[in-house]
């Protein structure tokens, strides 16, 4: 039996034997993502090694502070993790600064505007009071910095042209923690509207502007982001959660590289990066203090196994197969999207430069909610999502998203994407609309049912963790 067969067998055993539903969902769960076709953007199949190293006694340590300065005693393996973690991060991006800490994305973003509110806000306030530390400052003193920190604007794409909810939208922590102002795609071309984007920031005058996005299709050029930045003053945020593997990778370099033209950059670790579930921050040197305050001033205690399992995965993105699974992940998007296209599928800015595909639903009479439940009973996981001026709002939506870092990991190529493109255009065109509903929809169970068994065909010569069995 080979090394992650024993292992993972031996780890279900020891959990069946305290809660066999708790054993048996985890090896439901991957029999379930073998048997799905996984189009959904953000997700991916972490390494049996980036697994691996979550199950362990690393787990128990609290760790508050970071490398030799913590809270806690006795955080030499921590430290050593987290250490090795930060240097292959750094040499991953070619960054002078990482934080490994955060626990997802969302909490990399608050750490960012965290320190950059300390940095730009906090720390003039206390020149000017001649203090230290907030803490040393009068009530009165006090409560002039808060309103200071609680009124800073803040420049980021809209929720519906493809940014996150932490981007300053309204509900989040982000609209709450900043005075908002959006930037929008060219109705025209589905793309950034660079001069638009730079009339908005003179007007506006933001602290921070950020790029990056959840669901845009296309390149960025933060060259001239940070040129808009340093126009008006601005720090310039980068939110690469989405395509951090396509920076590993080498495909986003010179002026679609964010990281030598922001500030500060945020990432999740286990989209297109492919690590286990978690966030990070690289930064200018400038910043680096503030954003190792991160924990515990914005973060519960670092996690200490996820930190290994980072360290695993930036040191197998610092392979040369990395880059060629990035450059593969690429042309399987951009195969897909020409394969909608061949069959008149709408798509939001007309294609991909990315991992991923806007499809626009709204001419097959369906909602994005319809869509997604259809293609779901057709085996086919993709999910709804906002387009931009999104007549159905963010809820039912007008668009799917799909994208191809996970199909890629599992080894599918641009032949494959094509046979993709056709099952998603089947089950668009044979989805009927209720007109009683945006969420209900006809669709034929023998067409679904067809669908599901090419979509497993098309999976079946590339099993997934092919090493692992577990009986
Ligand atoms: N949930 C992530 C995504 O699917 O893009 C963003 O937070």
């Amino acid at each position: 039996m080979n090394v992650e067969t024993t292992a993972f067998r031996a780890a279900i055993e020891a959990v069946r034997a305290v809660e066999p539903r708790i054993a048996d969902a985890i090896v439901e769960e991957l029999h379930d993502q073998r048997e799905s076709l996984k189009l959904i953007a953000s997700e991916n199949y972490a390494s049996p090694a980036v697994l691996l190293a979550m199950g362990n006694w690393l787990s128990d340590k609290y760790a508050e502070g970071t490398v030799g300065r913590r809270f806690y005693a006795g955080c030499r393996n921590i430290d050593t993790v987290e250490a090795v973690a930060v240097e292959h991060a750094k040499a991953l991006f070619d960054a002078p600064y990482a934080y490994v800490q955060p626990h997802s994305g969302i909490d990399a973003n608050l750490v960012a505007y965290w320190a950059v509110l300390a940095d730009r806000v906090e720390v003039p306030y206390l020149k000017k009071f001649g203090k230290r530390q907030v803490n040393d400052l009068s009530d009165a003193e006090w409560a002039e910095l808060r309103t200071a920190s609680g009124n800073q604007r803040m420049l980021g794409m809209s929720l519906d042209a493809g940014g996150h909810l932490t981007h300053g939208f309204r509900p989040n922590i982000s609209g709450k923690m900043f005075d908002q102002r959006s930037y929008g795609v060219d109705p025209a071309t589905g793309q950034i509207d660079y001069p638009a984007l730079r009339e908005i920031a003179r007007e506006f005058k933001p602290l921070v502007i950020v790029g990056g996005y959840s669901a845009y299709p296309r390149k960025v050029n933060f060259a001239t982001l940070r040129e808009i930045a340093d126009e008006v003053g601005a720090t310039f945020m980068v939110d690469m959660a989405h395509f951090a593997g396509l920076v590993a990778g080498k495909v986003f370099t010179g002026d679609y590289d964010p990281v030598p033209h922001a500030h500060i950059v945020t990432t999740t670790t286990h989209k297109s990066l492919r690590g286990p579930r978690g966030g990070a921050v690289l930064a200018q040197p400038e910043l680096a203090d503030q954003v190792d305050r991160g924990c515990p001033m914005v973060l519960g205690g670092p996690l200490g196994h996820v930190m290994a399992a980072k360290a695993i995965a930036f040191a197998e993105a610092r392979r040369p197969e990395f880059a060629t699974y990035a450059r593969q992940v690429v042309a399987n998007s951009q195969a897909l999207a020409e394969g909608l296209l061949r069959r008149d599928v709408r798509l939001v800015s007309g294609g991909t430069d990315n991992h991923l595909v806007l499809i626009d639903v709204h001419p097959f009479g369906l909602t994005g909610r319809q869509a997604e439940q259809a293609l779901l009973d057709s085996g086919v996981v993709t999910n709804r999502n906002a387009i931009p001026q999104d007549p159905n709002g963010a809820w039912y939506t007008s668009g799917i998203r799909i994208g191809t870092p996970a199909l890629t990991s599992r080894g599918l190529g641009v032949a494959e994407m094509d046979q993709v493109a056709d099952l998603i255009h089947t089950v668009l065109t044979g989805t009927v609309p209720d007109g009683s509903s945006k969420a209900r929809y006809h669709l034929d169970p023998a067409l679904a049912d067809r669908v599901s068994k090419q979509a497993a065909e098309i999976l079946a010569p590339y099993p997934l963790y092919p090493a692992v069995d577990l009986g």
